[in-house]
This record gives C-alpha cells, sequence and structure tokens, in this order.
C-alpha cells in the first residue's frame, strides 16, 4: 500500500464555527474538500508518530464515505491506532468518553449535530483534543489558517476497511479498531446515576418517552433505558438512526419535536418525556403536560445533584453560556460555590473542567453535561432527571414549581430567526452596535437600560480573550435582552434575541414565558428595527 500526497489548494471557507466545520453535503463531496480541511488538522495538532485517534459520526448521509477517507489519511499521517465505533457510529458525548477512557491523542468527530442531514443536508467535522473536549479556540484558529495555505494532504492508496463487524484490521501499518459504540458510555453513565433506583421507579408504573429523532441516541437509548432499566420497549421512539433522519431535523425542542410535544400534551401522557439531537448532545425534559426550559434544568439539576451518586460529594462549581439564564446562578449562591459565565459553544467550559474550577455545566440551547466528559451529553441529563424523580417521587411539574418558590424564576426565552439573508442580519447588530451610547440610561416604561455591551470574555484558566460574542441589553432590575448571529448555521443567518426577566413573586408563576416577558420581546423588536430589516413577522422557533 503506497501513501500518496495529493497536490491541492485552499478552498476559502473552511473556518469552523461554534462546533467544527458546518456545510451542505455537496460542499464536502467537492473534490478534496473534506481532505484538506483533516490534513489541517493532522498539521495543526501534530500528533507523535503512532498515536491513536477516535473516530465516529451521528451516522447521517456521508458518514462512512468520510470515515473511509479519514482512515486512509490518518494511516498516510502516522497514527498507529484509530478507534472507530461500529458501523462509524459515535455520539459527540460517547466519542469524547472514550477518548478519555484510552487516552487517545484526541478524535474526529463527524456530525452537524442539530442540523438536518441527507444529500442536500448538512454535514460537518470536528477536532477534539485528548481531554475529549471541542479543540478551543486557538487550535480552531490554526486550523482554519492552515486550510488557507494547504498544498497538499496524504492518504493511503487502499481498499475501504469494514466498519460492521467488532474487531481490528490493518491498514498500512495503522490498525483500524472497531469498538461497541455504545458500551463504554453506557458503563460510565451506570457509574453516574442510581440505576436501581431508577429501575424501581420504572417497574412501579412510572411512563417515560424517549425521542431519538432517528439519530444517533437510539441504540444508547434503547441499551440504557430499555435493557439496561427495564423500561418498556416503547418508550423509546423513532430508535433507528437514519442518513436523513427520517427527513425530519434533529433538533429537540417544541417546535422540531413536536411528535413527542403531543404525545406528552395529550390524553394518556407519559410522566416524563425527553429528546436528544443529531449526534446526541442535546437534550429537552418534558414532564406531563409540561415543558422544562433548559436554563431551569441546569439550575434543578445543580441543586439536587447530590442525590446521584457520582455527584455526592457536591459540585465545586457550575458553568454557563452568557446568553443561558441566571437560574444556575442562584443555586450556586446559595450552595457557596463560583458560577462562571463563558461566550456560547462548549469549547469554552473545557479548561474549567480540567482546572477543577466546574462540575456542572449547560447552555439555554438545550445543552447540559459535567466534567464526566468534555462535551455536552443529552442521556446523561435524561439520567440525571430520572434519578432525581427516583429519589424524590415527585411529578417533573411538581418539582420545577418547588424550585421557583425557593429560588425565584428566571422566566425565560430565546427567539431564533432562521435563514434570514445575511445582510440584513448584519445590518441588525449593527444598528444595535451603533446604539449603544443612546440605549445607555434609556427608560421604556418601568425598564431602564443600565449597560449594553458585545460580550467580550477572558479565560481564567488561559487567559485568552474571545470577543465579539453577543450584543447584551441590560436592565437596573436585572432583566436581559441578548442578541446574537448562530454559528452553527448553514444558509443564510440565524439571529437569535435571548430574553430574561426575574420573578421572584410565586403567584406570577403560572404565566406563560411569552406572556411574562411581552415588555421584554416589545422592546427588543423596537430597538431592532428586525421586523422592518427582515421582513419576518414572527420567529421561526420559540423556546
Ligand atoms: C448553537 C447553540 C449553542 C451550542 C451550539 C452547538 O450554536 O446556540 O449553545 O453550543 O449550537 O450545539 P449557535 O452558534 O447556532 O447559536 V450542537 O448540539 O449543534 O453541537
Ligand atoms: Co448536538
Amino acid at each position: 500500500m503506497q501513501v500518496l500526497t495529493v497536490a491541492t489548494t485552499p478552498f476559502s471557507d473552511q473556518k469552523p464555527g461554534t462546533s467544527g466545520l458546518r456545510k451542505r453535503v455537496p460542499a464536502f463531496q467537492q473534490p478534496n474538500y473534506l481532505e484538506n480541511f483533516v490534513q489541517s488538522i493532522f498539521d495543526t495538532i501534530a500528533a507523535p508518530s503512532g498515536a491513536t485517534l477516535v473516530l465516529g459520526g451521528d451516522g447521517r448521509y456521508y458518514n462512512r464515505e468520510a470515515i473511509q477517507i479519514i482512515l486512509k489519511m490518518a494511516a498516510a499521517n502516522g497514527f498507529g491506532r484509530v478507534l472507530v465505533g461500529q458501523g462509524g457510529i459515535l455520539s459527540t458525548p460517547a466519542a469524547s468518553c472514550v477518548i478519555r477512557k484510552y487516552g487517545t491523542y484526541g478524535g474526529i468527530i463527524l456530525s452537524a449535530s442539530h442540523n438536518p442531514g441527507g444529500p442536500d443536508g448538512d454535514f460537518g467535522i470536528k477536532y477534539n483534543g485528548s481531554n475529549g473536549g471541542p479543540a478551543t479556540e486557538a487550535v480552531t484558529e490554526a486550523i482554519f489558517a492552515k486550510s488557507k495555505s494547504i498544498t497538499g494532504y496524504r492518504i493511503l492508496d487502499a481498499a475501504d476497511v469494514a466498519l460492521d463487524e467488532l474487531g481490528e484490521t490493518a491498514l498500512g501499518a495503522m490498525t483500524v479498531q472497531v469498538i461497541d459504540s455504545v458500551a463504554d458510555y453506557a458503563e460510565l453513565m451506570e457509574s453516574l446515576f442510581d440505576f436501581g433506583a431508577i429501575r424501581e421507579l420504572l417497574s412501579g408504573g412510572f411512563r417515560i418517552k424517549f425521542d431519538a429523532m432517528h439519530a444517533v441516541t437510539g441504540p444508547y437509548a434503547r441499551e440504557i433505558l430499555v435493557t439496561r432499566l427495564g423500561a418498556p420497549a416503547d418508550s423509546v421512539m423513532n430508535a433507528v438512526p437514519l442518513p436523513d433522519f427520517g427527513n425530519g431535523h434533529p433538533d429537540p425542542n417544541l417546535t422540531y419535536a413536536h411528535e413527542l410535544v403531543e404525545i406528552v400534551y395529550g390524553k394518556d401522557a407519559p410522566d416524563f418525556g425527553a429528546a436528544s439531537d443529531g449526534d446526541g448532545d442535546r437534550n429537552m425534559i418534558l414532564g406531563k403536560g409540561f415543558f422544562v426550559n433548559p436554563s431551569d434544568s441546569l439550575a434543578l439539576i445543580a441543586a439536587n445533584a447530590k442525590l446521584a451518586p457520582g455527584y455526592r460529594q457536591g459540585l465545586a462549581g457550575i458553568a454557563r453560556s452568557m446568553p443561558t439564564s441566571e437560574a444556575a446562578d442562584r443555586v450556586a449562591q446559595a450552595l457557596g460555590i463560583p458560577c462562571y459565565e463563558t461566550p456560547t459553544g462548549w469549547k469554552f467550559f473545557g479548561n474549567l473542567m480540567d482546572a477543577g474550577k466546574v462540575t456542572l455545566c449547560g447552555e439555554e440551547s438545550f445543552g447540559t453535561g459535567s466534567d464526566h466528559v468534555r462535551e455536552k451529553d443529552g442521556l446523561w441529563a435524561v439520567l440525571f432527571w430520572l434519578n432525581i424523580l427516583a429519589s424524590r417521587r415527585q411529578s417533573v411539574e411538581a418539582i420545577v414549581r418547588e424550585h421557583w418558590a425557593k429560588y425565584g424564576r428566571n422566566v425565560y426565552s430565546r427567539h431564533d430567526y432562521e435563514g434570514i439573508p445575511s445582510d440584513a442580519a448584519n445590518g441588525v447588530m449593527k444598528l444595535l452596535k451603533d446604539s449603544f451610547e443612546s440605549l445607555k440610561g434609556a427608560q421604556f416604561g418601568h425598564l431602564q437600560v443600565k449597560l449594553c455591551d458585545d460580550f467580550s470574555y477572558t479565560d481564567p484558566v488561559d487567559g485568552s480573550v474571545s470577543t465579539g460574542q453577543g450584543i447584551r441589553i441590560l436592565f437596573v432590575d436585572g432583566s436581559r435582552i441578548v442578541f446574537r448571529l448562530s454559528g452553527t448555521g448553514t444558509e443564510g443567518a440565524t439571529l437569535r434575541i435571548y430574553l430574561e426577566n426575574y420573578e421572584p413573586d410565586v403567584s406570577k408563576h403560572h404565566l406563560d414565558a411569552q406572556e411574562a416577558l411581552a415588555t421584554l420581546i416589545g422592546i427588543a423588536l423596537k430597538i431592532s428595527e428586525l421586523r422592518l430589516r427582515t421582513g419576518r413577522d414572527a420567529p421561526t422557533v420559540i423556546t
């Protein structure tokens, strides 16, 4: 078998976004497109000869083809071994778990997460370091810089490797080891949560429904919820991963997981509902006819953490992304532990976890996780909730309402305007930045603006600075409006508006979030001229 050095020229559009490089499948299918990016990763990380790499993806269209290319390139670039999930499948948190467990030189994860898949859908790739977490901003920037000057890549001229049977195959001087996609992850979950108590809860008639959305978590949920915890088989729906996710949009929110939402709000609803996204790192939690806001979920897990065996010793600290509500901050304060505010994206949590500064992390975008891996983890959050429910034996809604009564309620919502023209989105952001001076001190009814800025973050561990992370309009009473452009979309721009207001008064906790946030929503629309500039009169998704 021969190592080929293939001459190539750079593509100008390989800048990774919030979570790796995401593009339409046809973009990745261009000759040399994937190869250039992979070689840029390998050149940047400079793994020692003979190093081990983890490789897997969420099973979306082009997963198998991409894995074959990357395996042959890894062999040609001096890796000694690659651990590949069976059939090329590894959820994002499982990949993180495997990297950590076997101490590999990081891994490559193929996923466009919650974005739709299929021949015209999205594909994505990212590198995670040896701590199991997404590459830091510095590494990401270095990969991008390499991609702009690349002149060639190395690939082994070899036949495809069989990926459906467990075991080892030689690929040149490298070994490809096909591993069980679920086993290591399931074992880790069993070490963190009280499976005995959850089994008892489930055998006592507590009914659950988990929607895998035809994405990667199907096999994980079956093994853990059905086989190990004894839930009836029909507790897991859409459990077979499909390359196009059954034409769905594997994003676990109230809009795209409507099939589950209808069940949970319908007649004969189960006691607990949950869903995960394309690559298994997100989670949506529902009770009987009740939606748990992801920011509240983080706070609740923090407040109840000691109920789970893996967290009995307590939490070192909590971190949340800036747009995530401050509900977790209140719990941290009560527990006497620090709470960090980072930019959006899991890569900012890695340093804090590695330094032992935080145990739990979360984002408003249905992302929750802990230092058991270095990614957010959908099924982990589901199991944490089941552990809490098994201990407390109350309904989901009762637990949330009790939490609000104790800490006050951080009323929260996110409005997404998806697929708007980039010019219009940039215009809104520019208008807001140009308005900082005039907005400061401005009065809107009973609300007064205290401060406006474009969020910037200094990493407390390595001192690196990340600027331009979202426009914040902060009010004197603690309410907030945040405007951000998405870094994960592949078409046009997605503008996100995050709204938050603190309500200590229990008698107002019954209010619907949209109702309670109506004034802030009005202010956000007014100061951004959003309707005028985008022609949209309603958000695409409301969370
Ligand atoms: C979105 C979310 C962000 C999350 C990111 C990756 O990013 O808002 O919180 O970390 O997706 O999640 P953006 O830039 O589109 O707002 V995943 O599940 O796509 O890896
Ligand atoms: Co995801």
